[in-house]
């Protein structure tokens, strides 16, 4: 037992197996472009881009400065009733990323935030279109959606919920879209599963569509384990929610900013849902904050709707951050002049090459790419689930490569920077390391 001068005792780590990174510990002292410094002072190659999130690369001067000055001259600053220009510069610039039409932004402080905030939003907007009855709100098996009660209510995820009671009353969840029989191996979208939509059709049955309010989705399920889309998917749920006044939600708080190629999924990938939340990359996850863009008619539906006063009894203390917008007009300003967004798109053939490489190598099951992002699905060692994906991300760390272990499943997704040398190191380490792990 370790005693109370353990300087690792206090913090209570996330998402994390907190006995076992205490008795390994393993930091990150600093960071540069694509790579972290370890605390022994190794680099360490960046192939997640932090958590889905640093997609410039790491310690961008621009950014660095932008903080700096808005930290000496606005620390803080309300918009609770009061404002500051660099918020409404921000969802200013931010709607002109959004696909057509989605140009009013609410601002949060997390993903786990913009995904509560979107579905409050919903809510209020069938309220405001006179559906009140409409307050169902429909996940995905295996999708992620942050931790609050609203993101782990229509989340997919078993265990992120299993400790935490019912959760929010009258939710429910489409089928995911995996089917490793079917589609592994698939380069680019799968071809099969578009009829996975219908299920939607199955709920509006058993629920009836007048209490159905929202469908959220990721467009590619990222914490999951990369799971795309199958071709016409997207555009069968869009036209069922069409169908039955149900507002389509896409989580894009991995998929914004460039990682599959444009702004957003739904502009790349051209289905446009009704409300659209973010994170991550859009400061470059210098500073947190996260957004919700919503479509105009809805926002005015809301605002118009109300009596005067307040029209949304909702926000938070930091949403427009001086500090976090400076960081996020920054981060655009150096998407835009390093082309960031086009990258993935100009880089998704070679990342394809380069990651199906992989095909063939001990274990791996599966290989899935779009843009900047692979998924590398590890058959499960029998009687010990996830572990071998554990090991492989603990072998590639001491090998000076970060990369993220979710189930039996390998995720890449490095900064829009990479190069294609770095790419040759990424998956020749993992192809190395296949062969060692059990
Ligand atoms: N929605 C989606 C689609 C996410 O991927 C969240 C919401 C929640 O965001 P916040 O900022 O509250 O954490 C996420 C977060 C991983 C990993 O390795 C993914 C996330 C967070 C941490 C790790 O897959 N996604």
């Amino acid at each position: 037992m370790k005693g109370e001068n353990d300087p690792l005792a206090a913090f209570w780590m996330p998402f994390t197996a907190n006995r076992a990174f205490k008795a390994h510990p393993r930091q990150l002292v600093s960071a540069s472009g694509m790579y972290y410094q370890g605390a022994d002072g190794r680099p360490i190659l960046d192939g997640t881009s932090g958590l889905w999130c640093s997609n410039a690369g790491h310690c961008r001067t621009e950014i660095v400065e932008a903080i700096t000055r808005a930290a000496a001259a606005l620390d803080f600053a309300p918009t609770f009733q009061l404002g500051h220009p660099q918020a409404f510069e921000l969802a200013h610039r931010l709607a002109a990323l959004m696909p057509e039409g989605l140009d009013r932004i609410f601002f949060t402080n997390s993903g786990s935030e913009s995904v509560d905030t979107a579905l409050k939003i919903a809510l209020a907007i069938q309220r405001a279109r006179g559906q009140g009855t409409r307050t169902r709100l429909i996940g995905r098996e295996r999708g992620y959606h942050g931790v609050g009660f609203g993101g782990i209510s229509v989340g997919g995820i078993v265990s992120n919920r299993r400790t935490f009671g019912g959760g929010l009353p009258g939710t429910d969840h489409l089928r995911h879209t995996h089917d490793l029989a079917r589609n592994a191996f698939s380069r680019g979208f799968p071809q099969h599963g578009a009829e996975l939509a219908d299920d939607l059709e199955r709920l509006v049955d058993l629920h009836g569509a007048e209490t159905i309010a929202a469908v959220i989705v990721e467009p590619m399920a990222g914490s999951t384990g990369v799971l795309l889309p199958p071709v016409g998917y997207l555009e069968r749920l869009r036209k069922i929610c069409d169908r039955h006044g149900i507002l389509l939600i896409f989580d894009e708080v991995i998929t914004a900013f460039g990682r599959v190629g444009g702004a957003t999924a739904a502009g790349s990938w051209g289905v446009t849902p009704d409300i659209i939340t973010m994170a991550k990359g859009l400061t470059n996850a210098a500073v947190p904050m996260g957004a919700v863009a919503v479509k105009r008619e809805w926002h005015d539906a809301v605002i118009e709707g109300a009596p005067g006063g307040i029209e949304l009894f909702h926000g938070y203390t930091y949403s427009g951050h001086p500090l976090a917008c400076a960081a996020g007009l920054a981060a655009l300003d150096l998407y835009a002049r390093e082309g960031l967004f086009e990258r993935a798109d100009a880089l998704a053939r070679y990342w394809e090459e380069a990651a199906h490489g992989l095909k063939g190598r001990r274990h791996v099951i599966d290989i899935r790419t779009t843009g900047l992002v692979a998924g590398i699905e590890l058959e499960p060692r029998p009687g010990a689930p996830t572990a071998r994906a554990m090991e492989l991300f603990h072998s590639c760390f001491d090998k000076g490569l970060l990369v993220r272990a979710t189930g039996d499943i390998i995720a890449l997704s490095p900064p829009l920077i990479v190069e294609k040398d770095e790419i040759d190191t990424m998956f020749g380490t993992i192809g190395e390391l296949l062969e060692t792990i059990a």
